[in-house]
Parts: structure tokens; sequence; C-alpha cells
């Protein structure tokens, strides 16, 4: 039955216990998915060890010995970050692997702990810590590069999720926090959007936030969005909503009037 009118369909793809992979190691903690292209878990029992799917050979899992305490693949190539905590200290040592050839392809020792990483783009990860946010290319030698340091509204928040838009001039940082003492069970989403060109942030409450373009009628250049979902209290009302809002308008370009809708979450 075809889901047309449906946003969303779900198919299994795999069953990873067929694999052998022992289902404790279902968690965030033990499994990522950078892309469609690898699913990657940790195993941390019986001993310490790796597997990486590539699915388009799900059959085939490649298992590895492994130290480190997160494995993020590459979402396009054979490209494995390994981040390990240093023995005795709060330092995070980062590596990146081609997993093919066993060869190292770069290695970094951050001065702080990395509290939540990505890959942002096939040639970027992006490195959260407890202060600031870094930038490490996997080309040439360079070094994490900080791009800006964390808003208050997001201090001591589990930092969930990070994103740039495809030019890379627009950042955004999710984290969240407990509830009010009043509404524990509503967790709060705390949002840091970054422009690099005007090195300016602005603090906003939101769970989740995508970037995207949108062509307006009379402008030949696709306009730049952020799209955000936010889940708040107003006058005792839990209060979901989802928002477009225009990045740096374009000057004498029609811009976009900013969206919003009513969320539903039953
Ligand atoms: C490790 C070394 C540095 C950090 C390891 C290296 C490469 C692969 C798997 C394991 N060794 N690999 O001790 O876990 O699949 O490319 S973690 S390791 Br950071």
């Amino acid at each position: 039955m075809a889901a047309v009118n449906h946003p969303i369909t779900i198919r299994e793809a795999l069953t990873l216990t067929s694999l052998g992979i022992n289902p404790q190691f279902f968690t965030f903690t033990h499994v990522t998915m950078e892309s469609e292209k690898y699913i990657c878990v940790r195993e941390t029992s019986p001993q310490n060890s790796i597997i990486i799917v590539d699915m388009s050979m799900p059959m085939q899992p490649l298992r590895r010995p492994i130290t480190a305490d997160s494995a993020l693949m590459n979402p396009d190539i054979r490209i494995l970050a390994l981040k390990a905590q240093l023995a005795g200290t709060t330092h995070d040592h980062l590596q990146i692997f081609n997993i093919e050839m066993k060869l190292k392809i770069k290695s970094y020792q951050m001065p702080e702990q990395v509290v939540f990483w990505k890959w942002i783009t096939p040639k970027l990860l992006g490195l959260v810590t407890p202060t600031s946010v870094y930038h490490w290319s996997i080309e040439g030698e360079s070094e994490p590069v900080k791009m800006f340091e964390r808003t208050a509204n997001l201090s001591g928040n589990q930092i969930i999720n990070y994103h740039c838009d495809p030019y890379e001039k627009w950042l955004v940082l999710i984290g969240i926090a407990p509830g009010a003492p009043e509404r524990p069970q509503l967790v709060r989403g705390n949002m840091q959007l970054f422009s690099v060109d005007q090195q300016r942030s602005q603090a906003l409450e939101a769970h989740a936030a995508a970037f995207a373009f949108f062509k307006v009628a009379g402008n030949e250049n696709p306009s730049s969005l952020i799209c955000f979902a936010s889940k708040t209290m107003n006058a005792g009302q839990i209060i979901c909503k989802l928002h477009f809002i225009e990045l740096g308008a374009q000057p004498g370009k029609p811009g976009f009037t900013k969206k919003q809708s009513d969320l539903f979450f039953p």
C-alpha cells in the first residue's frame, strides 16, 4: 500500500541481532548512525569491539577491537572518527582512521572534554566542549578551529544536536535541561543560533532545528531558513510550535515572511 499521504514511512532495514550484536548495546551511547550508509555499534562486553555495518552489504559487518569511548563513521566514505579519554585526565584524544588501510589520518589531543560530536559535513567534524564549539577538518594538518562560545542558556545542558547550513555560515546547537520544578516532566529545549559572518549568537527555546532553502516569488536566489520546534509553557498550558524564520535577508529582494504552525504531540 503506497503511503502517499504520509510524510514518513518506516521500514525495517536490518535486524542487528541477526549479525550477532547483543541488544544490550542498542543505546544512544553505543550506536551511531551519521548517515544512511553506515551503522556503528560499540560493544563493551565480553570485550571492547566495534561493529561497522555498511548498509550496501549489511551481512558483511566489520568487527574490530577498540578502546575508544565513542566512534562515528564518516557519512560518506570508509573513514572512522574515534574519541578516547586520556587516562587520568578530562582531556579527549581524537583520531581519524581510514578503516580499509587501518591508517591513522589525523590525531589531536583536545585540552577539554568533548561532550558531543558529530560529522556536520563529509569533511568536517563538529566538536562541542562544556564551553565552546570547534570544527575539525579531515583535510590537511589543521587543528580544530573554535567557531563560537556556548551561550548561557545552554550552560549545564546535555547537548543533543549540532548542525551547520550548507554554506557553513549558520550554526545551531541544541541542548536539553531538566524541566522546571513545578513541571519536571516537560524537558526544556534550548537552542543557540550562531552567525559566522556576524559573529553573533541568538538564544532561543527549541528541542530540534534544521536549515533549509526556500524559493520566494520574485527572488531568483533561494532564501536561507531556520526551522525549529518548540515546546514551552504559557499560562499553565503546554504550547508546541514549528517556526520558520529567514536568516540574513537579501537587501532589495523580497524576503520570506516568518511562519509558525501548531505541533500536535499526542
Ligand atoms: C584507538 C586508538 C585511538 C583512539 C583502533 C584504531 C582504529 C580502528 C579501531 C580501533 N584502536 N579502526 O585503541 O580503539 O577501526 O580504524 S581509539 S583504538 Br582515539
